[in-house]
């Protein structure tokens, strides 16, 4: 009995100092994996959108061209059509989400003009937007959405 006890005791004993022992590393590992480093880490990943937010008003103004389609869906237009702008400012189309637009400029409507941008991807969804920055020197051109452009969905954009 007197043995079977001071097993227990030395059992007992051996898991305190498997605790004690246990806490030290457990408060390394806390230090080491806690606060400073994971913060740290996280911290240029929020700030991370913060950079791409920034670049748009790096170039000029923004100024935003809303793409209405028509209210029987065939057709659109945009709103405003005649736009002025300087070059390395952005046109931020933003479609209404009720048909699918686009922007293009087609040199057969910009004829003799030179650098023009190619014809933007469509936009779909409701609010979705393609922004173009203006490389075009100083002039008057003609832009469009390729599959309502013979109903009307034309636009001038005049670069000073
Ligand atoms: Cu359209």
């Amino acid at each position: 009995m007197r043995i079977m006890n001071k097993l227990s005791l030395l059992g007992f004993a051996a898991m305190l100092a498997a605790c004690g022992g246990g806490d030290k590393p457990a408060e390394n590992a806390d230090t080491t994996g806690g606060g400073a480093a994971a913060p740290a880490v996280e911290a240029p990943v929020a700030e991370a959108p913060a950079a791409p937010a920034a670049a748009p008003a790096a170039q000029g103004n923004v100024i935003t061209v809303q793409m209405v389609t028509s209210p029987d869906g065939a057709s659109g237009h945009f709103e405003p059509a005649n736009v002025t702008v300087k070059k390395g400012d952005t046109v931020r189309f933003v479609n209404d989400g009720k048909a699918a637009h686009n922007v293009s400029f087609p040199p057969a409507e910009n004829a003799g003009k030179s650098n023009l941008p190619p014809a933007s991807p469509y936009v779909t969804a409701a609010g979705a937007t393609y922004e173009l920055v203006v490389n075009m020197d100083a002039g008057t051109y003609n832009f469009q959405c390729d599959p309502h452009a013979t109903m009307g969905m034309k636009g001038v954009l005049t670069v000073q």
